[in-house]
């Protein structure tokens, strides 16, 4: 594991300052360093999985757990009526550049349809 896959267990250890929005036993909510919509906010489980795959097979309910509070996140910053945008960047072609699986939430504005 580099340095940089271990960013979000040093977030979640507290060893690294974040702008946290929501926490529950299994999950940590917070903001984007670099924010891509008005409202983009990154949801971890506690534990690490290399990405989203790896996290559906080894443990489903952390991924429930995952979505959940995605969801709350989505209430707590009133975007949950509006509509919002769950993405999982999955290895390299898709842009993942911490491996660490994490879900982006956004939201906040009209969403641009997003590919190449
Ligand atoms: O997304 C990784 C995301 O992680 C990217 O949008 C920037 C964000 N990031 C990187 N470092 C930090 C810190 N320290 N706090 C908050 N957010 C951070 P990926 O899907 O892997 O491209």
């Amino acid at each position: 594991m580099s340095d940089a896959d271990e960013l979000f267990l040093r977030i979640i250890a507290r060893e690294v300052p974040a702008d946290v929005v929501y926490e529950t036993e299994t999950t940590l909510a917070f903001r984007d360093i670099k924010p891509q919509a008005r409202t983009h906010v990154l949801v971890v489980p506690k534990t690490r999985y290399r990405n989203v795959a790896e996290l559906a097979a080894a443990d489903p309910g952390l991924l429930a757990d995952v979505i959940a509070t995605a969801h709350k996140v989505a209430e707590l910053e009133g975007i949950a009526g509006s509509g919002y945008r769950v993405v999982f960047n999955t290895d390299a072609d898709a842009g993942q550049t911490v491996f660490h699986v994490h879900a982006h939430v956004l939201g906040g504005e009209q969403l641009g349809f997003f590919g190449r």
